[in-house]
């Protein structure tokens, strides 16, 4: 075998995910097995999801591969260096690829990784596979950092980006066992979900937000090959539904329309759910969407206050929101927020403008997290003098650091209920988590 690719990712370990239990396949190794199958190399994938760190760490002793690719991103971090380290101790190359690895490639490399892709994985991970096999200098190979002979780290140049996605073959999902997800979407929704992605990249600058693999490009596939793709995928696998995992999957207007029409062509209408942003949606938009099956959306609202929002360049105005927001439900269509606490110059009345947004908004649902800086995001840059780490770096992640001069974790549970009862119409809750802000205000992380 010239590689296994695995990813470290275990719902067994994940409390939360199994209560949510919407697993998605690793889109990112399925395309790297595609690409490099098409090209001869013999490439198998071990889906982590369903498994046990015991029983990767069999399948890597028994097989003995070439070479170990993992994918890692923030949470994974531990997992990822375990993995690599039972590689390496195999006699396997290990190299390192998706959002995080890059953003620490010293600490990765320090750690037993022989090579890090930054970026893309296609045409770099080809490139090492090559050069590997005939025993080359790896400083040739585009888009990776590697440990040179004298122990320093050394960047190669960039890897070019693959200019047309529709030469590429689709995502394997063929080399994993898409029924155990299929199953554990049917057995606790009632209906089994596929996920596509039909671009790379977003143009965006939130200052929160890795753009670690793609940059601020964004690439396209086109609307005839993803409808293709959708229909293979229901005469496969028969989901009951898609989940269009872009980043703004309704980011090209003129796109929509002409997937609209491919899917017509093709008498296809599948339920899904998307992310997008409120700027990107209007009323003929709306009616696209719910002309296709789409029957929830979701939009990164992050804030009420257009201060904050202005602050995070996150380049929308909070009445876009309630807008998007109206226009979708007048189509049927559900809406998800996603909201963030603790953003940079966020003060009571902010947050306030926060839940008066939501309830304005009048969403299906919304989901707040506390603003943590990753590595290589402007955000990170801004805080960087403030970061106080808990726990050693191999055993915690990005989002293990408190900010210091920020409010306590616990303040941010007040916001949370204030939020959520005053959406839910609870009055003395809300009074109570009033004053609970009020008290723990002058609770700061130190
Ligand atoms: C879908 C998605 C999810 C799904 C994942 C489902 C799944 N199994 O794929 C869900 C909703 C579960 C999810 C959760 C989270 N996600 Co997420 N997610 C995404 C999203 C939108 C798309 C991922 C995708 O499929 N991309 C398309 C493929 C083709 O690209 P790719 O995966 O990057 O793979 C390419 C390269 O990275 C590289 N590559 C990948 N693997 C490997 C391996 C090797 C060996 C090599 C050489 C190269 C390589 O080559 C691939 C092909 O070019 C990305 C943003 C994005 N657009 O990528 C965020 C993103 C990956 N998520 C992110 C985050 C922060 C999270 C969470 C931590 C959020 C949270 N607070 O809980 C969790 C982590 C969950 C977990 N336990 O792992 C960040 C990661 C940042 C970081 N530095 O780690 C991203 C980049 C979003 C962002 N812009 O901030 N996510
Ligand atoms: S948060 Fe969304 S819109 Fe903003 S840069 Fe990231 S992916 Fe793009």
């Amino acid at each position: 075998m010239d590689l296994l690719l695995t990813h470290g990712y275990f719902l067994a370990d994940d409390e939360k995910e199994r209560e949510i239990m919407k697993p998605y396949a690793p889109l990112g190794l399925l395309y790297l097995s595609s690409h490099l199958r098409a090209r001869g190399f013999a490439v198998e994938i071990y889906d982590s999801t369903f498994s046990t760190r015991e029983e990767l760490f069999r399948a890597i002793e028994t097989e003995r591969p070439r070479v170990v690719g993992i994918y890692g991103n923030l949470l994974t971090r531990g997992n990822v260096l375990a993995i690599a380290e039972v590689a390496a101790v195999n006699g396997c190359r290990v190299v390192l690829g998706g959002p995080e690895p890059a953003n620490y490639a010293s600490e990765y490399l320090a750690a037993g990784a022989d090579a890090i892709v930054s970026g893309e994985g296609e045409v770099s991970l080809e490139a090492l596979l090559r050069a590997l096999q005939a025993r080359e200098d790896l400083s040739r190979v585009p888009g990776i950092q590697y440990r040179t002979s004298d122990g320093s780290v050394a960047r190669a140049e960039a890897a070019p980006l693959i200019a047309d996605l529709d030469a590429q073959p689709w995502p394997d999902r063929q080399r994993i066992d898409m029924g155990r997800y299929l199953n554990a979407w049917r057995s606790r929704h009632g209906r089994g979900s596929v996920s596509v992605i039909t671009a790379r990249g977003c143009p965006y600058h939130c200052r929160w937000c890795s753009h670690s693999v793609y940059g601020k490009t964004h690439r396209r596939r086109s609307a005839a090959a993803v409808a293709e793709e959708v229909a293979w995928i229901v005469r496969q696998y028969e989901p009951e539904m898609l989940w269009m995992a872009d980043d703004v999957f309704t980011i090209h207007p003129g796109w929509i329309e002409k997937y609209a029409q491919e899917m017509s062509q093709r008498g296809l209408r599948i339920p899904f759910e998307c992310i997008t942003r409120a700027d990107r949606v209007n009323a003929r938009m709306a009616e696209t969407l719910a002309a296709l099956g789409c029957f929830r959306v979701w939009i990164g609202s992050e804030s009420g206050s257009q201060k904050l929002l202005d602050a995070m360049q996150r380049g929308v105005h909070a009445g876009q929101v309630r807008e998007a927001v109206r226009m979708l439900r007048e189509n049927g269509i559900e809406t998800g927020m996603f909201l963030m606490w603790g953003y940079e110059g966020e003060e009571m009345s902010d947050i306030e403008a926060t839940v008066e947004h939501v309830k304005a908004c009048r969403p299906d649902r919304f989901l707040t997290t506390i603003s943590y800086p990753i590595k290589g995001t402007p955000y990170y840059n801004d805080v960087a003098g403030r970061l106080v780490k808990i726990g050693e770096w191999r055993a915690s992640t990005d989002r293990d650091v408190r900010i210091a001069g920020r409010h306590s974790r616990r303040f941010y549970r007040f916001a949370d209920q204030l939020l959520k009862s005053e959406v839910n119409g609870i009055a003395e809750e809300a009074a109570a988590a009033r004053r609970g802000l009020r008290e723990t205000s002058a609770e700061v992380e130190a």
